[in-house]
């Protein structure tokens, strides 16, 4: 079976000095390092927002990050500025061993919803070119691992699922930003209770 890496944004604004911190984001890095060695096909997702992106809370008069709304029918947590297209904070963690990675997927582009998965918005109406870019190089088990182990991880992890792929979690290759206790924990059931499996 042809199998991929996915790298979930590695980006600087999700390691520990950046935007929208995961903590240990940085520890992800030597894993991914290790990691590409296995693989001859790795894709990177890199999370590309617009600076008027609509999680962001400063978009939203009165509101702070972490505040939840309906965003045109979509619950949307809000969130600090991140990942804005072409600044350093949405720059691969340079650390990467960035000549192994054979494609970078951009996703978060539409300014009125968010995009926690590699393939789908959150409303599922637009795709990225991930699933074509699996399909058309024969790709039928993916790798995963990155961050945020309770949103892009799980999202892209619950979606390529339910595009029939066969998935692994890389666990010690995930880090989550546990808003709430429990978050990362229920994210792995969530993910182990859809069909992936944790290794
Ligand atoms: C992410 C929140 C907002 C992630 C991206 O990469 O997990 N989380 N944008
Ligand atoms: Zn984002």
């Amino acid at each position: 079976m042809k199998k991929a890496l996915l790298l979930i944004d590695i980006q600087n604004d999700f390691l520990p000095t950046g935007a929208l911190p995961v903590k240990d984001g940085d520890e992800v890095i030597s894993v991914a390092n290790q990691e590409m060695e296995n693989f001859d096909f790795v894709i990177a997702t890199q999370d590309w927002h617009p600076k008027n992106h609509e999680s962001f809370a400063s978009m939203h008069e009165g509101k702070n990050s972490g505040d939840i709304i309906d965003l045109y029918g979509l619950t949307q947590i809000l969130w600090p500025n991140h990942c804005i297209q072409n600044s350093e904070g949405a720059s691969l963690s340079s650390k990467l061993n960035l000549d192994k990675i054979d494609i970078v997927v951009q996703k978060g582009t539409d300014s009125t919803v968010d995009s926690y998965s590699g393939f789908f918005d959150n409303g599922r109406k637009k795709e990225t070119k991930l699933n074509s870019i699996l399909k058309d190089s024969g790709v039928e088990e993916l790798f995963i691992m990155g961050l945020a182990t309770d949103y892009c991880v799980k999202f892209t992890v619950l979606d390529a699922l339910s595009l029939d792929y066969k998935v692994n979690l890389i666990q010690d290759g995930c880090r989550g930003v546990e808003l709430n206790q429990g978050d990362i924990e229920n994210a792995l059931n969530e993910m182990k209770k859809a069909g992936a499996n944790l290794i």
